[in-house]
């Protein structure tokens, strides 16, 4: 094949397909070519703490959905972060929270636009994985926040906490208020949510334990991150299920819809509720006595190490192994096994203490 018959055909190609697929199929320049010069350190794989971070990059914010407003707090945390440090920020994202397909043409959207670094919430634990190696493949840093994918598949994992901590004080702050006693249920998001889903996985194991030898899981219901299908969800386990005693959901958006729902009717105060929220959607529900105390990180700051953590990676300053280590803001942190990176505890919200955050 001649040169130019090579290039129109290329051309077709990257019509065709993915940009970034036909210019790796075609052997054409990527970014990986033009942009590594990250020194010898960045090339060789290896981290140079002593890096400068870079500035004018261009980082883009994958969410599992747009329209959640727990991920319009954590993006906006990035986009602050990129502004301090002299980086741009853009988001790109689908509706649903079960839309897998949407969110693989986004990171392959990401990497045609030769974004420098992602950061991305994976609706499904391994459906991105050929687009986010593609990614990589062509240079781009990906860093997850919030859900993981395959760790062979992006550098670095932002965990908004021990993923172990939240799935058991879950369970132990919803058997305090049933005194150990009575069936319960789980209101998850998305069932193919990684985040979740590792979460649930605890639970289960905390749930072994002889001090909840009276506890019973009897059903798990996916609301899928989305108001409606919650509060339906919610409604549906307590027509199945009349004696149940308590409902655990890991979702801001599932633990609000069931507290919406609880609260107008006569389980009210009787089936207990807690989970993951945020303090100003669940406030009034802590005040009318629908629910005693739930948990959560601040999404800002989950958003704000995502943005830190990409520029880090972009910069060469980590590769996203096992104990390396960097600065975000004033706090230094070590990057965990496969990648981790941990923000730290969250907080657990009462009618104590709810006043005292706005987020
Ligand atoms: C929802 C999303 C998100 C999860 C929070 C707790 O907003 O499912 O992934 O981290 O809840």
């Amino acid at each position: 094949m001649r040169k130019s018959s090579v290039r129109r055909s290329c051309a077709a190609l990257a019509a065709a397909t993915s940009l970034a697929l036909a210019l790796t199929a075609c052997g054409g320049t990527t970014k990986n070519d033009v942009k590594d010069d990250g020194g010898a350190a960045a090339t060789a794989g290896k981290a140079d703490p002593n890096a400068a971070l870079k500035k004018g990059l261009t980082v883009g914010f994958l969410p599992k959905s747009v329209n959640n407003p727990y991920f319009t707090s954590a993006d906006k945390g990035g986009e602050k972060a990129l502004t301090e440090l002299g980086s741009k920020y853009k988001e790109v994202g689908t509706a649903s929270a079960t839309d897998t397909s949407g969110q693989v043409s986004y990171v392959n959207t990401l990497t045609q636009q030769q974004v420098d670094a992602m950061a991305v919430s994976a609706q499904d634990p391994g459906a991105l994985c050929t687009a986010l190696k593609q990614a990589m493949k062509n240079g781009i840093k990906v860093v997850t926040y919030d859900s993981d994918t395959k760790p062979d598949c992006r550098s670095a994992f932002v965990s908004q906490a021990s993923a172990e901590d939240l799935g058991r004080t879950e369970v132990q702050l919803l058997a305090e208020q049933i005194g150990y006693k009575g069936e319960i249920a789980i209101l998850s998001a998305a069932q193919t949510a990684t985040n979740q889903n590792t979460w649930i996985d605890f639970m289960k194991d905390e749930l072994k334990d002889p001090k909840y030898k009276n506890v019973k899981l009897v059903k798990v219901a996916y609301g899928n991150d989305d108001a409606q299908q919650s509060f339906q969800q919610t409604q549906g386990l307590l027509q199945e299920y009349p004696n149940l005693k308590g409902i655990i959901s890991p979702t801001t958006v599932g633990i609000k819809a069931a507290a919406q729902y609880l609260s107008g009717s006569k389980y009210k105060g009787k089936v207990k509720l807690t989970g993951l929220g945020t303090p100003n959607d669940m406030r009034k529900y802590v005040k009318n006595g629908t629910v005693e105390a739930f948990e959560l990180w601040d999404p800002a700051k989950l958003g704000d190490l995502a943005a830190r953590t990409a520029v880090a990676l972009a910069s060469g300053q980590i590769t996203g192994k096992e104990g390396e280590t960097f600065k975000a803001g004033d706090t230094s942190y070590t990057i965990g096994k496969d990648g981790v990176i941990n923000l730290g505890k969250p907080t657990v919200f009462n009618a104590k203490n709810i006043d005292q955050f706005n987020f």
